[in-house]
């Protein structure tokens, strides 16, 4: 059977990172059928265009994925492939919660004929076999033999092919780039951002998300050597095709357990396995100097930190009273030194915000480091202890919001101000963080350090304006470009004059591409 596997676009990005889920299942798919994926982000396509490919390729099972924002755009393409008489199973983190919307048993119209509950490494495997013999049930819930829910572990964890599977869809690098930039160091023909997991769970139970009901409170690790043995794979189809590979660990909390993500970092080094890498990590667990060290040694240059309010009461209406703000300043500071930067995340329209939040959040946010900082709006999802509490004291204004969906939109009051307060806010933080004067400070605050380092926080600064000015078609790429032409200009000056007087800055060098730094290893 030819199995399509199909992750709806986003409406925001492109092709930045494909989806784990996809590349998981269809290496869990059982042997002798062909597995088709459909990332949306990379392969636009709308509901006609779907059923046409489906009937095309004579698929015989499709495979749906989405989160709870993505999930009305999922159901629109499933009642077309269902139209067309090939049957739909649904999976991830919002059917999970909502599988009687997707079943149309609340009420409403039926969008698959099936839903996989939870994590479906293990029970994947028979939904294909019972869709081979036109026996889909409607639900698949991963049980033992007691029935009691069943948490695959991750030890062991399949092999994922990335040497072999066609990956063209999410080539950062333009095609008519690859032959000029292939030569370029080690090799910048392709560019690709690659999701890897080292463990799932997360114990800290913060309100507003679902990690912890979804995945569970303690921890499931893959060993160390099925994570190096994942780099190294990655590394090695890397350097075959003159490109690059960039790893996002998706793990909700990369350092939760300190000692074993120094151990992991540690084989990585000695493996010489080192990639750039991105991970999401507390920055209460980012007080560790020798993590630093070898976060820095191993190829880290991102990490994503849920920084979500400067106001400590804030923090504790969620149940994040574990965020220190009087920290971040240091956290950043420590991660600068290293050349690490941060994604910084901050949520507006929590219980405490007032108005004024944004400006108060980036009057800190200017004083660190320079990075990445990023805004969204308190957003109920379903099954989570926000959502339940937002609803016993009647405050939801849209509960069934993704039906509806509305980017950067609220589905409550906000207790201190209005929802169209908090709209304002959330506009504020974006057009003041990503303006072209807050660009070139950016810049700026870099001068001292690589030319690389300082193109790598500016273009990265252009990509994340995205998140919330729209930059979907070229003309909006090529006005942002014109907006801060001085700032590239600058950087191109600046690189033009290191290319041409390299011995001026042998001695502060250290920007490898490729090869990341690894003498922080040296503390291990
Ligand atoms: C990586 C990631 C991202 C990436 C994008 C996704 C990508 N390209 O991988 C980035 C960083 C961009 C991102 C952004 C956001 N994310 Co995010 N993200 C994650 C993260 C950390 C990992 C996803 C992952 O790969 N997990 C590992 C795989 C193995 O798990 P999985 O995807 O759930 O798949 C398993 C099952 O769900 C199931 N399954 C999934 N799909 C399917 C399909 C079928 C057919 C079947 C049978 C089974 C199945 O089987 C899989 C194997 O067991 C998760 C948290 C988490 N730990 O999952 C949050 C998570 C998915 N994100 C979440 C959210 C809310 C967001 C944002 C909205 C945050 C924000 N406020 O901006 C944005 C939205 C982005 C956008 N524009 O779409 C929520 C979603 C909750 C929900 N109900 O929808 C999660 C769960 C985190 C949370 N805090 O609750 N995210
Ligand atoms: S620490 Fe992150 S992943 Fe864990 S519960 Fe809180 S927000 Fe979710």
């Amino acid at each position: 059977m030819r199995i399509l596997l199909y992750n709806p676009d986003n409406g925001v990005t492109r092709n930045f990172m494909p989806h784990l889920w996809m590349f998981l299942l269809q290496t869990l798919t059982p042997p002798g059928h062909e597995v088709v994926l459909i990332d949306g982000n990379a392969q636009p396509m709308d509901e006609t265009q779907i059923a046409q490919f489906v009937r095309d390729q004579n698929i015989g099972l499709v495979g749906i994925g989405a989160m709870t924002r993505m999930v009305a755009r999922a159901y629109r393409m499933a009642d077309s492939i269902r139209a067309t008489g090939v049957p739909v199973v649904m999976g991830g983190p919002h059917v999970t919660e909502e599988a009687d919307e997707a079943l149309g048993r609340n009420g409403g119209p039926r969008h698959a004929d099936a839903v996989a509950l939870g994590e479906a490494d293990e029970i994947w495997p028979q939904i294909v076999e019972d869709a081979v013999r036109g026996e889909l049930k409607e639900i698949y819930a991963p049980v033992d033999g007691r029935g009691k829910e069943r948490k695959p572990p991750l030890n062991p964890y399949p092999v994922i092919p990335w040497d072999k599977l066609d990956l063209s869809q999410f080539n950062l690098i333009p095609k008519l780039m690859h032959p000029l930039l292939k030569n370029f160091r080690e090799g910048w023909g392709t560019f690709r951002i690659v999701p890897v997991e080292s463990g799932r769970g997360c114990p800290y139970g913060c309100e507003f998300c679902t990690v912890t009901g979804f995945f569970g409170d303690s921890i499931r690790f893959r060993t160390n050597e099925s994570v190096v043995g994942e780099l190294l794979l990655l590394k090695a189809r890397a350097r075959k095709e003159g490109g690059q590979i960039a790893v996002f660990f998706i793990d909700d909390n990369f350092a939760i357990n300190v000692k074993r993500t120094k151990s992991l970092l540690r084989e990585i080094i000695a493996a010489k396995a080192q990639v750039f890498w991105v991970a999401q990590i507390s920055a209460n667990l980012l007080r560790d100097e020798e993590l630093v060290d070898l976060m820095a040694g191993s190829g880290c240059k991102w990490i994503f930190i849920g920084m979500e309010s400067v106001d400590p009461a804030n923090l504790k209406d969620v149940n994040k009273g574990f965020n220190k703000p009087d920290e971040y300043a240091a956290v950043l500071e420590r991660l600068a030194k290293r050349n690490i930067y941060a994604i910084t995340s901050f949520i507006f329209g929590m219980d405490n915000d007032t108005p004024g939040v944004a400006e108060r959040t980036l009057q800190q946010v200017r004083s660190w480091p320079p990075g990445l900082p990023i805004f969204g709006l308190l957003t109920p999802l379903p099954a989570t202890p926000l959502y339940k509490r937002l609803e016993a004291a009647g405050r939801l204004t849209r509960p069934r919001h993704w039906l509806d969906f509305v980017p950067f939109t609220m589905a409550h009051t906000p207790l201190k101000m209005t929802i169209e307060e908090a709209h304002t806010e959330l506009n504020y933080g974006w057009a003041h963080s990503y303006s072209p004067e807050a660009l070139a400070q950016a810049v700026a605050a870099l001068d001292d350090q690589h030319v690389g380092d300082r193109f790598n926080i500016f273009l990265a600064r252009l990509c994340f304006r995205g998140i919330y000015f729209p930059m979907l078609r070229k003309s909006s790429w090529l006005r942002v470009v014109l907006e801060n032409r001085r700032t590239i200009l600058r950087l191109l000056k600046k690189g033009v004059f290191r290319w041409m007087n390299p011995r001026n800055f042998a001695s502060r060098d250290s920007y490898e591409v490729g090869t990341p730094n690894v003498s922080g290893g040296a503390n291990a």
